[in-house]
Formats: structure tokens, sequence, C-alpha cells
């Protein structure tokens, strides 16, 4: 049984970079940063602990390139491809969230605590000109007019409302967003991307992007708010299931369920959705960031949330509704359910306008009963998967132990807007540990964030936040045209009371090294490099893999 699961698994995962199990969180929300105290970078690292603990196993972060408004910006209004908070434009070099090396942490902490990163990634469209359609960046050394991938009016398509549309039509523009995109998961060691308004992106553009170099590894949703069809059409046919979306269909239903007052007809949520139609591509929701401003649902949200963490599909829950709205511990206890318990397809088991009744028949297996009605206790008598004479437990905590008959059938209540979760009794389920090293890329050259190695002078190459006791792993590699016997580059990683901890140079005969070095504390590294008697400046790649502390 154990073994069949496995290939199973194996055989998913094989055609679509889905989730198989697990919990995302929406880990900002729009007014998340107060302007005062540490970075929404460094708030999350340190809360990443906890939030692995509570059996999180993946956090969509908000957008990571700078927006047109600089610190104000959320980051839906991208300026520069290429300006992670490490640039000094826009009025800032960090973004609204924090700064690129702030960031690059909170991805460290997040994997040492065996979490996916997510990023919030817009490909659709730019912002920021002044009216001309002309996009002009920095470069390393802060001149004007120098920085990769700038744009002008031929690389802009129709008006948008939130920017400009690019012109995803121009060679151009798609082979420097692949490029770009691939050096942002690159840069930061993340595993997946939430594709913002991605209903104006075009299918084959997307999916070309997708499909490039090291894209093609992350998980991706997309943010499609259409109708069950459409969505469903897009994702499986058009993108060949190369990724999920959000359930906006799914997610409409539990709102009316949760605000109708016992009027909503329980037996709509049966098939609703993405869910209903493609369960593995379905990423369900109870609110975001967006819904949460304009239509929040407010009335017995527990009851969609215990339907998103009970059913198919990869449950994502709200930041604001699991630090702000007092749903935590349910939350908790939900995940449990759905780390545990709640595997394998679905089979109903009772439908009608007020009681709902679904089995998950895997193994373990659940058995979830759903109450819309505001006043009345429903009692039903339904089948079950587990077998004759079986001690059930709700899991929920609710109510006691009841046992399946002869036929494995069992008399379930369920009491007005609730909801219960059994069980075999005596389930003892401990949620997986994991820790993972994280692997980051340094990219130094002139039209980037990085500076490439000059000569006589050592330059920041970026930080890095290491575990104490653990090594650093590097690769290096770097341009050498035209260099001499006597050019060489040098490469060296100080820690935060800058002790040299070291230093390599490397000739014109490698062009491609690689080592490691102890890291006695815990803290900040930096890195740093420099040329001799180079004939340009060096350009190089220089690839850090560590383990950050949980
Ligand atoms: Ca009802």
């Amino acid at each position: 049984m154990k073994g069949f699961r496995y290939l199973l698994i194996a055989k998913l995962m094989s055609f679509s970079l889905m989730a198989q199990a697990g919990v995302m969180l929406q880990a900002f929300h729009w007014d998340a940063v107060s302007g005062q105290g540490p970075s929404w970078w460094m708030q999350l690292a340190s809360q990443s602990q906890e939030l692995s603990d509570a059996g999180f196993t993946s956090l969509w972060i908000p957008p990571v390139l700078k927006g047109a408004s600089g610190g104000y910006s959320r980051g839906y209004d991208p300026f520069d491809d290429y300006d992670l908070g490490s640039k000094d434009q826009r009025g800032t070099i960090p973004t609204h969230w924090g700064s690129r090396w702030e960031l690059q942490r909170m991805v460290a902490q997040a994997r040492a605590n065996g979490m996916q990163v997510i990023i919030d990634l817009n490909v659709s469209h730019r912002a920021g000109d002044s009216g001309d359609k002309k996009y002009l960046y920095k470069n390393a050394f802060g001149q004007d007019g120098k920085g990769r991938f700038q744009k002008g009016p031929m690389d802009f398509g129709d008006d948008f409302p939130f920017g400009r549309l690019l012109n995803f039509y121009s060679p151009y523009v798609r082979a420097e967003l692949k490029q770009a995109g691939e050096w942002m998961v690159k840069s930061l060691g993340t595993q997946g991307l939430r594709v913002d308004s991605a209903k104006h992106i075009p299918a084959d553009f997307l999916s070309d992007y997708l499909n490039y170099g090291e894209l093609q590894k992350q998980y991706t949703v997309l943010e499609h708010w259409d109708n069950q069809n459409t969505i469903n059409d897009y994702v499986k046919n058009k993108m060949n299931s190369r990724v999920g979306a959000f359930d906006f269909p799914l997610w409409n239903d539990l709102k009316e369920m949760s605000s109708g007052a016992g009027f909503f007809d329980m037996r709509r949520l049966q098939r609703s959705g993405l869910l209903g139609m493609s369960p593995e591509l379905s990423v369900t929701f109870v609110e975001n960031h967006d819904t949460d401003r304009a239509y929040a649902t407010r009335n017995n949200k527990h009851l969609g949330y215990a339907y998103i963490l009970t059913s198919e599909g990869y449950p994502c829950v709200f930041w604001k509704d699991y630090y702000d709205y007092q749903m935590k511990d349910l939350i908790n206890n939900l995940i449990w359910i759905h780390e545990g318990l709640a595997h394998g397809p679905t089979e109903y088991r009772w439908a009608d306008n007020d009681l709902l009744v679904y089995e998950r028949t895997g193994e373990p297996g659940v058995l979830v009963g759903m109450n819309d009605s505001s006043w009345e206790t429903r009692t039903e008598w339904v089948q079950t998967h587990f077998g004759a004479n079986v001690e059930l437990n709700d899991y929920s905590g609710k109510a006691g132990s009841i046992w399946t008959d002869g036929q494995g059938r069992v008399q379930i209540s369920v009491p007005p807007n609730q909801f219960v979760a059994y069980s075999r009794a005596g389930i003892q389920f401990q949620l997986p540990k994991s820790s993972y090293k994280v692997t980051q890329e340094f990219f130094g050259a002139e039209d980037l964030d990085i500076p490439p190695a000059v000569n006589g002078k050592f330059q920041n190459a970026g930080y890095i936040y290491v575990q104490g006791g653990t090594s650093i792993e590097w690769d290096l590699n770097y341009e050498r045209n035209a260099w001499k016997d006597s050019t060489k580059l040098i490469a060296r990683i100080l820690s935060e009371d800058n002790q040299v901890i070291m230093q390599e140079s490397y000739g014109p005969s490698v062009g491609w090294a690689k080592g490691s070095v102890q890291a006695s504390k815990t803290g900040w590294y930096r890195l740093e490099m420099a040329a001799e008697n180079a004939p340009s400046p060096v350009k190089f790649w220089w690839k850090q893999t560590y383990q950050a502390p949980r």
C-alpha cells in the first residue's frame, strides 16, 4: 500500500510540479508594512520557524521587484527587472518589503525550516515611465541609463490599467523577460511563482517563459480570475497542466456559503470551482490581500477553512485570518487534519440544502460533515470507508467518539454553522520536520546590481546569513576576456566582525572553481570580489550553498 502510494506520487510529479500535500500561507497582506521596526522580510524570517511548526509548507511572498513608487509601492507596479531592493532608484534602495539581502535571508530561513518560497511575479506590465514609455535603469556603479533590459515604446503593447502592458510579441522582450526571471530565481533560491494577472498574458508566452531554464523547476500558480471552465481550459489545455490556479469560483461559493445565513445550498459545493474539475490544479483559498480589502468574508469563515483544509486541492491560508482575525488555533488544527488525515479521493456521503458530508478515502481518511444552517443541528446516518465496528474520533475536538455499525455506517451530528472531522480513534500524527540548505547566486556585471570585479579594490558582492558551525560551499565562474598571465580574480568572505574567513585568487588558467569554508558563528557574512591586472572589469557568477538558522 505504502509502495503503491509512493509510485502514484512519483507518477503525478512527473507531469506536473503540483504539491501533493502541504499548506501554503499567503505571507503578507496589503497593509503589512507599518513603516516602523524591522522590514517585512526580516519579520517573516523571524516567524518562519513558528509557521513551519504550525505545519505550513510554503510561503507566498509579495512581489520582490521594486515598484514605481519605491518604498510606497507594494510591488504590483514593477519598474526594473533587476532591482530586488538593491539599487538606489525610485527614491530608495530597499523595496516596500525590505532589502535584497534581507529577502535572501528570509528565503534561506524559510528553507532552513523546510518550507518552499513562492514569489509573487508580475510578468505582464511595467510602470514608472514619465509618459514616454522609456525605461532607463541604474547600473551596479549607480550610473543612470546603463542597467540591463531597458525598454522603449516598441517594447509595450496596449494600454493597461496598472502600468504598461509588455509587448509579448517582441523577441527582445520575450528573451529578456525569461533571462530576468531566471536571474531572479537563481539569485533568491526560491521554489515557486504566483503569476499576477495572468489573464493579460498570452498563454503561448507564459508557457514559453515557464519552460525556460531554471524557471521550469518553479511550481507555479496563476491569478486568473474567471469562471470554472475558462480557468480549467487555460491551465489544463493552454498551459498543459504546467501550472495551477487560484480557485476563484470556489472562493465565490465559499463566500456565499459563509454569508448566506443558511440559505446557501450546500449541494453547490459538490464539484464546485476548479477543484471540482481538476483538483490537482486547484489552489483553494478563502481570502487574499485583494478580496480582504474589497469583499471580505466576515461571518462563518471557519466553514470555508474547514472546507479547503479537508478537501483536495492545495489550500492557501491568508495571513490576516491566521494572525489578525483570531483563527490561528482553528487553522492549526485544520492543518494537522489536512496533513495527517485528509488524503485520497473524495466520496460524497450526503448532500442537501444544509448538510454536506464527504469523505477522503485515502489512508487514514477523514469523514467531514458541514452544516450551514444557522439554527438546526443535523443528524444523519452515512456510509463510511472505515469498515464495520470501528471507533471514530472527531479530530476537530467538538464531538466525542462514535462507532461504525456492522455495515461501516455511522450516525453523525453536526451543530449549526459547524463541521466535524472524523477518523479512526487514536491516530498519533506528528507533522514532519525537514530542513534544507539554500543555493543563491551572486552575479557580478556592470549592468546588474552587483558590480563586476575591478582592479585593486574589494567590492561588495552580497551578503548571506549563515548558521554557525555549518559550511558555506561555493561555485565560481568568471569571464576571462583578454586576460594576461598576471591577471587574477580574488574572492573573499568576511564575518560580521570583518574577519576574512576565506580568500582565494584565480588566474587565467582556471575559469571555474569551487570550495568550502566553515562559518563559526551565526550571522551575516559578506562576499567581496577584486581583480588584479585585469584588462577590463571581470564578470562573475558566484553560487553559495549554505544553511541558515531556523
Ligand atoms: Ca443551506
